[in-house]
Parts: C-alpha cells; sequence; structure tokens
C-alpha cells in the first residue's frame, strides 16, 4: 500500500513571464496544491498516490505523465469520460515575488471528482490521507469526496491532514466554514496559515491561541501554523513548537505552503518527532520559495542538505 492517498484538481499551468495582457510566451507545466504535496513526498522517498481526475485530453495526459514521472501511483486516477476538460490555471508574476493567478476550472474534469472515484484509492495500510480545502470548493462531489474519504479513513486509523488552502477566488469565507468544519471532526492533523485560523472555527473571532485550544478540544490531534518568513508553529495538547523560517532569496512564493506540508508529512512517516517535522517543513518549503515553479525546485532527499552549504558554493 501507498504510504500516502491524496486527491484534488491538477489543472495544467500556464506561466507567463510578464504581464499577460502583454501576451509573449508562455511556459507550459501542472499545478495543484494536492499535487505538489504528492511530488515532494514522492521526492523525499515516500510511496505516494495520486487519486484525482483529469479530461480524455492532452493536458489531462500531461498531468497524469507528470505525475508518473515522479514516481507517484496514479493507478486511481480517473480519466473522465463525459467531455469535461482538464483544468487550466495561468500565472502572471506581477511584482517582486507578488504573482497573479487566473483560473479556467469551472465544469473541469478535476471538479467533478467524487466519493466513489477516491474511495478505491484508499488501501488498508495507507498511514496518510492528505485532503486540502480546495476539493471541497471546487463542487459538491468534490466536498462529497473529501467527507467520505476522511471518514473512511478514520474508521481504518488512516491519519488525516487537512490543509485549509483557501481561495478567495473559488468561495467565501462563510461557504468555506460551512464545509470545513464537519471535516474537522475528522482530522487529525490540520494545517493553516495564520489567517486561515478563522475559517475553521464555529465563532471566527478568536485569537490563535484561543483559536488552536478550540481545534485542539475538538480532536485534532496537532495544529501547525504558518507563518511564511517568520517561520511556523506546532500546537499539541503537550504544548507549543515553534521553528524559524530558513533564510533564501525568495523568487516565487507559490507552492511553499505545499512544499511545507510535504517536510512536515515526511519527517512524520519518518517517525521524527515535532522539531524535526517542522526543520524538514521549513526547509522544504525554502527550496519552493527560492526557485521558480510550485514543485519544480522540490528537493529529494539527498538535496536537503543544500541549504546548508555556503552561498555561492559550487559542487563538484
Ligand atoms: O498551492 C499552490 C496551488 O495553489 C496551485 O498549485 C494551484 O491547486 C491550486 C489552486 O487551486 O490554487
Amino acid at each position: 500500500p501507498p504510504d500516502v492517498v491524496t486527491f484534488g484538481e491538477t489543472m495544467a499551468a500556464l506561466r507567463a513571464h510578464g504581464a499577460l495582457r502583454l501576451g509573449g510566451t508562455l511556459g507550459l507545466s501542472v499545478a495543484g496544491a494536492e499535487s505538489n504535496v504528492a511530488i515532494g513526498l514522492a521526492r523525499l522517498g515516500h510511496r505516494v498516490r495520486w487519486a484525482g481526475r483529469v479530461g480524455a485530453d492532452e493536458l489531462g495526459a500531461l498531468v497524469l505523465r507528470t505525475l508518473r514521472a515522479e514516481g507517484i501511483d496514479t493507478g486511481h486516477a480517473v480519466t473522465d469520460d463525459t467531455g469535461r476538460p482538464t483544468g487550466l490555471l495561468l500565472t502572471e508574476p506581477r511584482l517582486g515575488t507578488l504573482t497573479r493567478v487566473s483560473y479556467y476550472r469551472a465544469g473541469s474534469a478535476g471538479s467533478a471528482v467524487s466519493p466513489v472515484d477516491v474511495l478505491a484509492a484508499l488501501d488498508a495500510g495507507t498511514r496518510v490521507l492528505h485532503l486540502t480545502g480546495i476539493t471541497p470548493a471546487l463542487s459538491t462531489s468534490g466536498a462529497e469526496a473529501a467527507l467520505a474519504a476522511a471518514t473512511t479513513a478514520r474508521d481504518a486509523g488512516i491519519t488525516v491532514c487537512l490543509d485549509v488552502n483557501y481561495r478567495s477566488r473559488l468561495w467565501t469565507a462563510d461557504r468555506a466554514r460551512t464545509a470545513l468544519r464537519p471535516l474537522l471532526l475528522y482530522t487529525d492533523l490540520l494545517i493553516a496559515s495564520e489567517d486561515e485560523l478563522p475559517l475553521v472555527l464555529e465563532q471566527p473571532g478568536a485569537g490563535e491561541s484561543e483559536a488552536v485550544s478550540r481545534l485542539l478540544a475538538a480532536g485534532v490531534d496537532e495544529v501547525v501554523v504558518k507563518r511564511g518568513a517568520r517561520g511556523a508553529t506546532a500546537f499539541t495538547a503537550d504544548g507549543a513548537t515553534d521553528s524559524a523560517a530558513r533564510q533564501v532569496d525568495a523568487v516565487d512564493l507559490v507552492g511553499a505552503g505545499d512544499a511545507f506540508v510535504a517536510g512536515y508529512l515526511s519527517g512524520l512517516l519518518d517517525g521524527t518527532h515535532i522539531p524535526a517535522r517542522l526543520h524538514r517543513a521549513v526547509t522544504t518549503a525554502a527550496f519552493a520559495v527560492a526557485t521558480r515553479g510550485d514543485w519544480e525546485g522540490l528537493p529529494t532527499k539527498d538535496e536537503l542538505g543544500l541549504l546548508d552549504q555556503p552561498d555561492g558554493m559550487t559542487i563538484r
């Protein structure tokens, strides 16, 4: 069985070099929060299965080929035969590290992912199910798939990881809260950025420590709060553990959160304690921000130590 099962929408990513409205050349790649995590984990040596839906088109073939090339098991991925296309995402670096994203994903194959698609992928012996708050934002069937997977995983003793991953282009905070709150009942490990925490609270007004206490009291074992360049904190019943971020020159912030999750889950799968999980998470996140693309720059296990090398060094 795989160590980790994940699913969600992976799109074709068209990346501009400057403002989109000026035209010019675009680079073609793929992007999806869950598959970014899958790639990060596979590069670190873990067995990962991705079980989303793609269109029966060339871009769907690109998504599956890319994931397979990264060593991810796509045997349970579904190719939609009803004419829904693979979704598309366009990115433009607009100002420094500020990137603007446009989605072309309404009615996509990925958004039609359903409980039947994903339940088949959850083999006994799987250790972690990774979900993000993007999937429930896509469609009713996506929300049902996330909930069905979480309940089934909980029953099977599989650790459920949920990254809130709020996308304001896809839904409102109120809709997100309504859909994500039920998922929390089955979540063992919750990962959120500071500004996303209120989205998973019944009463959004609470401060961070209050919010975290409520989540832990509601049955979440571990709450990890990401603070970007200021690092991250992991909270459990035993207390809080802080980690600073690794200092790198940021060139592209997209994908940093997914890289962080991959590093954190990798540490968890390797049986390390919280400080080591956080250290690996801030390390993989630093690789993501210091390189272009959502996932292309993620490290293999052998490369994790590269950040400890002096700047400007040549490895011969
Ligand atoms: O986390 C990076 C993702 O945002 C990107 O890969 C695309 O999944 C994506 C989304 O829905 O924004």
